[in-house]
């Protein structure tokens, strides 16, 4: 790596990890997830390491997801690179690992956590969620699908929560976050260094390390005042529990008032392809284990990968140009057809596999 992105170090028995590209709102690059995947399992055996504290650099982001632009420019300028194939696959390992991790892996989401960056938190054993918590899966918005388990976890949420926050982007506060069980507990962003000196100085060993965590946890932890979801839970279950795209849009159109005028506009802003092959993703990993859902998602992904997908132009639109008008293919939710969503779920030569 050129320049240092993401820092380790150990500390009175914690494994800190700190995301270190702050004016990229600290996405994640594929050096960034390679040097992860060389240290977390290493600290797993350790001793010396009780627990993993993740943090993200400078005051605005945890992590805004993975290094797209990257993704876009070896698309365009190299198109037998490796990066497409190789940053997803390497990623889902990560992600994989962290939902397997044999200690506390400790999230400090003090600032946007969106896409990646729920990646390598919501499959930890904790997330911390300050004031400046900011939570979406915004995949549709760029053509693609809330990957990096999105289909396991988004498919566990009450009702049609899931199905909600993946087709809309909605972003979530702290108070909904730890409403909805993405977050587990609210504590002020001027008082994470303490919370991070308190779980060094804890005992947390044994089987019961999650408790003791929990503890620590509490004793800094705040009411993160009224959610918002609770109000919205009849009338998100009532529009986005459905067979098909068409059926949730149906449903919006039938229904009055300002939500649902806001949720119509939301649609009609992203990938109708995206829509139906996130849909169909969180009907099968519904069912599925966290590993048989990665590799899922990485054949979706790398179908997403062909250079005249939805996700390329996406990208152009939204954060290249940033024109904000992509050209969808199909245009239409009606457009998308079946064969096009079962093209994105066919198995591969080279499939994610897990040892
Ligand atoms: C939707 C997305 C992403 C996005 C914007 C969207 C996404 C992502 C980024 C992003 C943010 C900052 C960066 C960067 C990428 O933006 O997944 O490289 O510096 O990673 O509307 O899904």
């Amino acid at each position: 790596m050129s320049e240092r992105e993401i820092l380790f170090a150990v500390k009175e028995g914690l494994g800190l990890i700190t995301l270190d590209r702050p004016k990229a709102l600290n996405a994640l690059t594929h050096g960034m997830v390679l040097e992860l995947e060389k240290t977390i399992p290493a600290w797993e055996k350790d001793p010396a390491v009780k627990a993993v504290v993740l943090r993200g650099a400078g005051d605005r982001a945890f992590c805004a997801g993975g290094d797209i632009q990257a993704l876009w420019r070896e698309s365009r300028e190299n198109p037998s690179g490796t990066l497409r194939r190789d940053f997803f696959y390497d990623e889902y390992i990560v992600n994989r690992r962290i939902y397997r991790y044999a200690k506390p892996w400790i999230s400090f989401i003090d600032g946007i956590d969106m896409g990646g960056g729920v990646g390598l938190s919501v499959h930890g054993s904790h997330s911390v969620a300050t004031e400046r918590f900011l939570f979406a899966m915004p995949e549709t918005t760029i053509g693609l699908f809330p990957d990096v388990g999105g289909g396991y976890f988004l498919s566990r949420l009450q009702g049609a929560l899931g199905v909600y926050l993946a087709l809309t982007s909605h972003r979530l506060r702290a108070a909904d976050a730890l409403w909805a069980g993405i977050a587990d507990a609210y504590v002020p962003s001027a008082r994470l260094d303490e919370l991070q000196a308190a779980l060094g100085a804890a005992d947390l060993s044994g089987p019961d390390a999650r408790r003791k965590v929990d503890a620590v946890i509490g004793r800094f932890a705040e009411d993160a005042g009224s959610p918002s979801l609770p109000a919205l839970m009849p009338e998100i279950d009532r529009c986005f529990s459905a067979d098909t795209v068409g059926e949730i849009r149906d449903k919006l159109n039938g229904q009055r008032g300002e939500w649902a005028e806001k949720q119509r506009a939301a649609l009609a802003k992203v990938s109708p392809l995206s829509m139906a092959i996130t849909l169909e993703q969180l009907r099968r990993c519904a069912t599925r284990s966290f590993e048989d859902s990665m590799t899922i998602e990485y054949r979706m992904v790398q179908h997403a990968m062909r250079p005249d997908h939805d996700f390329f132009e996406g990208v152009r639109a939204l954060l290249i140009d940033k024109d904000q008008k992509p050209k969808w293919r199909p245009a239409t939710i009606d457009g998308v057809t079946r064969d096009l969503v079962e093209a994105h779920f066919k198995p591969l030569a080279n499939d994610l596999v897990f040892d």
